[in-house]
This record gives C-alpha cells, structure tokens and sequence, in this order.
C-alpha cells in the first residue's frame, strides 16, 4: 500500500442511500471524521440505478422519508407513490440540507476491506487504488447492488440492445416503434411493461412465474398538499417504529374463517379497494401462516385480476387456478393497470415456464416454441438480493478470514441482529441481511439501525475500546431464531429472493428477519440497553496507527 494515497478516517461508509446518508449525518454530528463512497454518481443508492422507465417506489409518503422536521418542513411530494425522478430530487435536496457532498466520494467502488488486528483498523480499497483506513467500516450495500443476469447461451451475440433494469442508460434510449423482448415479472418487471406498454411498437413479456400484482391506488398531490396533516408527523414518525413494516398497516386481528362469507368479502373488498399493501401487509392475521386462509385470499385475487383480462388464455397465464406459491410469498408487485396491457394489441404473454428460452440469437429470444425477433431486450431478472452487495466486495475479518467465504460455510448469512458479523469487528450494516429490511419501510430502518450503529460506535469510543464485535455463540442464536420465524410461516414455499432462492447454488435461508419492526427495534434496544450484550468488546485504545 502507497501510503501517500491513504486517508485516515473514524469511518468510511459505503452508500449513498438512505442507510448510508443517515450514518454520516449522524456520524458528524457526534464528532466524527466520515466519509461516504458509492460506486454510482448521485445521491438515492437504489434510486440512483433504478431509472428504467416506471420507476417509482412501493412504500407511500409520507412513511418513505426521513423523519428530520428541517427536511419534511420544506418537501412536498407530487405524488403518494413517487417516482424514481422525484426520489433523486429528494436525495439531493437531503445532501444540501445536510451538506453532505464535501464528504462524499462518488464513482467509488470499493473492491476490498480488510481488518488489521494490531492497528484496529480497516484498511478499504478502491478500485481505483485509493485506500481508506478506518476504525469502523460501515458498508451499507443494500438489497439491490449485485445484478443477475441469466444464463442463456448466446446473450452476448444479441446485436441490438441488452438492458439490466437498474442499469437503465441515463440518456434514455428511445423505444418508440421498437419491438422488446422483456424478461421478468417481479415488482421491477411489471413497473417497466406498464411503460414500455405505451411506447413499444411490440412488447414482449417473458414470464416465468407470474407475479400476484395487487392495485397501487396512485394519488397525485397538489401544491403542498400531504396525506396527513404536517403537525401529525412528529407523532407519527415516532410511532413507526411500533408498525410491524414500519409502514401503517395492521393484519386484521381475526383469522379468515373467523368470519363469513359475506363478511370476509367484505373484508378483502375494502382492502381491495384501499390499495397500496393493503390486501397484503393488512389481510387476515392468519393469512402468512394458514395454507387454507391463503389460499381464499388468492382465490379473491384471482377473480379480481381475472376480470380484468379478455383472452381466457392469457387470463390462464397470469392468474391460474392453482397458484404457483402461497399468495405474498413473493414480493407483491403494486401495479396501475398492469393487467390491462395484456388486452393491447402490441402486448403478448410468452410462459417461459412452459417453454423455456434455449438460446439468444443475434436477432432475439429463442425458446422451445418460437423464436422471437427483437431490437432491444430488457432484463428485469432481479439481484443477488440482500448479501451480493457485501459479498462482491472482498471482505476479510480477523484472521484474514473471508466474509464471502464465512457465509459460504455456514450456507447462508451469519449476523447477530442484523447488523454485525462475528470475526468481522468495527464492521456494522444497515438494510442487510437477517434484518427486518425488504419487510421495514427503508427510512425507518435507515434511522433506527443508523441510530444503533452510531450508538455502537460511541459506546466504543467514549470508553477508549479498540473494537466491538458480535460473538459467535449470539450470532449462531441469531441465525436459528431468524430461520425459525420464516420456517414457521408459508414464505419458505415460494421459490423467492427472500430465501436465496434465485440464484443458482445460492444456499436457502432467511435471508430477513420476518418478526417485524417493533419486536427487531426492541431487541436493538435491549441489546444497547444491557451494553451491548451478546457483543464483545476489546479493551485499550489503540495506539494512533504510525
Ligand atoms: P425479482 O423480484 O427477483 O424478479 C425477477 C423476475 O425475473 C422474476 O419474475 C423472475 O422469475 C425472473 N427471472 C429471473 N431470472 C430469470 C431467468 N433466468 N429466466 C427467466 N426469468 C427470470 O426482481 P425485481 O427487480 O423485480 O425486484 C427486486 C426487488 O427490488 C423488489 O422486490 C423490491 O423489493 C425492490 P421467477 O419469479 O424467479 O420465476
């Protein structure tokens, strides 16, 4: 290592989304020399990459923000769910209000890390040869940082376009009387058919599994007009912590055949008709756990998507009588008028499950059945979710040991609470695995594990400490309780990014913790309580590194 080319910091953080901005924040505030790096070139982390036509996010306001009253004071959304151009807004009208960007290296991607036991300190590398050494190292990566792309032979002969969904060309490319092959019907998927529905000469979709889309219900607000009134946010930003999702919804507190039939029609009907996670995150508290009361929510879904769609064949396709997975055991798309494309003439359903692509061809997707002639093909085939992000990165903890390969080992991620890894000290993440994460509005967790963190970090340094770090016997608690909670519901019969499951040899497990946010943020909060149980501390200061 050049040392003329290392920089000296309490801690480097790596991503400039919500976990990332909130932890430098707070960080400078209490005193500390941060800095923020991200492999992009804005502020927004996921909003950042994900540009493709119909992006917006799936949390409403005013939940999908920070609960800082200097920021929500002076931002009024345009729009209950919004989109990806507004998101970026937000962030950096958040960087000015916060002044983030003197801290902030941007188109910086951190190809490694590795923890110096006689220093105390993590030496991170950039690709670009920079080095930074930190006494915490902070790498909040997100769900979405590792593309999957699929396998198909021939990909790279394709002679017109290929595009990932999240790394969409910022100049957008014009689509207008062009013929897309489109891959993939998650959350990502549905959002860019609706657009690409309205431009495209011909649209392609190439189903594999169809997605249970339930209606986003999109509301646009006028000048300075919010769902709540503005003096309720101090209370409500302090209750979220007290939602299961961090988001307001409750699951009816009956089972499904506790009531009628006229009742529970009834029920789901105006959950229906709500909107938003409703009919997900809001149906019968039994609904995640009982086969029989799952399927009675799928058999309504069905009916109402099947209503919308004219050809019984693509009707068969899209919500068939027998569900491939329980309902919401896959992340739920919102959609606005998803269903209807498919009644557009320049629309078409391929099954990719029935018959499979063999190959790409310079012209286009060739499956078992047809070959598809195409100018562009958009892949909305998703992420290494939750781990890829820390993964990449060539992390080596005490000992020289590998995180990647630490949880290659052990067949799934090992953390204790979420947040930090044995033999990995100084290291904490938020929006990671076995956290609450993709099942807590993204800001809440931003707030309250950045808060812990920052709690951690101070815990350490006001006692003169060298180091924090999770031990292996909580770790191993953690990883069983976590593996439990989803065992215990139907989410382990989908075949889904939660469990791991879509990428090839990737080992199933909890990749989240489903307790929900109230009993995750009590757990934070005794752990800090009891000073940091179930965490090792290692004593005396560290001598200033020579
Ligand atoms: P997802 O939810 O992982 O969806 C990916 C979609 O792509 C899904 O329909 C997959 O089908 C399909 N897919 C993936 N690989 C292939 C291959 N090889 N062949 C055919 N089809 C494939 O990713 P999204 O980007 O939609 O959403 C990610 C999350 O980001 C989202 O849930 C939000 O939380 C934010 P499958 O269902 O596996 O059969």
């Amino acid at each position: 290592i050049n040392p003329v080319k290392v920089e000296d910091l309490d801690a480097l953080i790596i991503g400039a989304g919500f976990s990332g901005v909130y932890q430098l924040k707070r960080l400078r505030e209490e005193g500390y020399k941060a800095k923020l790096v991200d492999s992009g070139s804005s502020y927004g982390g996921i909003w950042h990459w994900n540009r493709y036509p119909g992006a917006r996010v799936d949390s409403h306001a005013p939940h999908y923000q920070f609960s800082d009253a200097e920021l929500w004071n002076n931002w009024h959304w345009k729009q209950r769910f919004p989109a990806h151009t507004e998101l970026r807004a937000y962030f950096d009208f958040v960087a000015d209000k916060w002044d983030l960007t003197k801290d902030t290296y941007f188109e910086t991607y951190i190809s490694s890390a590795f923890w110096d036991e006689s220093q105390a300190r993590w030496f991170i590398q950039a690709s670009d040869g920079r080095v930074f050494r930190a006494q915490f190292f902070l790498p909040n990566t997100g769900i979405a940082a590792k593309r999957s792309f699929p396998s198909w032979k021939g990909l790279s002969s394709f002679k017109g376009t290929v595009i990932h969904s999240s790394y969409w060309p910022h100049e957008e490319p014009d689509l207008v009387g062009k013929k897309v092959a489109m891959v993939g019907t998650g959350s990502t998927g549905v959002q860019i058919a609706q657009s690409l529905s309205t431009v495209a000469a011909e649209l392609v979709v190439f189903q594999r599994t169809p997605a249970m889309a339930i209606p986003m219900k999109q509301v646009d607000y006028q000048d300075g007009e919010s769902a709540m009134p503005k003096d309720a946010y101090p209370e409500f930003f302090k209750s979220v912590v007290d939602r299961f999702f961090g988001l307001n919804f409750q699951f009816v507190p009956r089972s499904t055949f506790d009531d009628d039939d006229a009742k529970r029609r009834a029920t789901y009907e105006s959950l229906w008709q709500q909107g938003d996670f409703a009919f997900w995150l809001g149906c019968y508290s039994d609904m995640p756990f009982n086969r029989a009361a799952n399927h009675e929510a799928y058999k309504f879904w069905r009916e109402k998507i099947r209503a919308r769609i004219h050809d019984p064949r693509v009707r068969d396709m899209l919500a068939p009588e027998v569900p491939p997975h329980p309902f919401g055991c896959k992340r739920v798309p919102l959609e606005n008028g998803y269903y209807e494309i498919f009644n557009k003439p320049n629309v078409q359903l391929v099954d990719i499950n029935h018959t499979p692509v063999v190959e790409v061809t310079a012209q286009g997707l060739k499956t078992t059945e047809q070959t598809w002639d195409v100018d562009v093909i958009v892949l909305a085939t998703g992420f290494d979710a939750v781990t890829g992000g820390l993964t990449n990165i060539d992390i080596r903890g005490v000992s020289g040991r590998s995180l990647r390969e630490k949880w290659q080992q052990h067949q799934g991620p090992t953390t204790n609470l979420g947040i930090s890894v044995a033999g990995f000290p100084n290291m904490f993440f938020s929006y990671g695995p076995q956290a609450p994460t993709a099942f807590c509005n993204g800001p809440t967790c931003a707030e309250f594990q950045g808060d812990w963190i920052v709690g951690a970090i101070k815990h350490v340094r006001d006692r003169g400490l060298r180091s924090i770090v999770a031990s292996e016997e909580n770790e191993r608690a953690w990883g069983k309780e976590t593996n439990n909670i989803a065992n215990a519901t139907l989410l382990p019969q989908a075949k889904s990014w939660y469990m791991g499951d879509n990428i090839p040899d990737k080992p199933r497990s909890s990749l989240m913790y489903f307790g929900g946010v109230p009993s995750y943020y009590r757990k934070l909060e005794e752990c800090a309580s009891n000073g940091y149980a179930g965490f090792h501390t290692q004593g005396v200061r560290c001598e200033e590194p020579v």
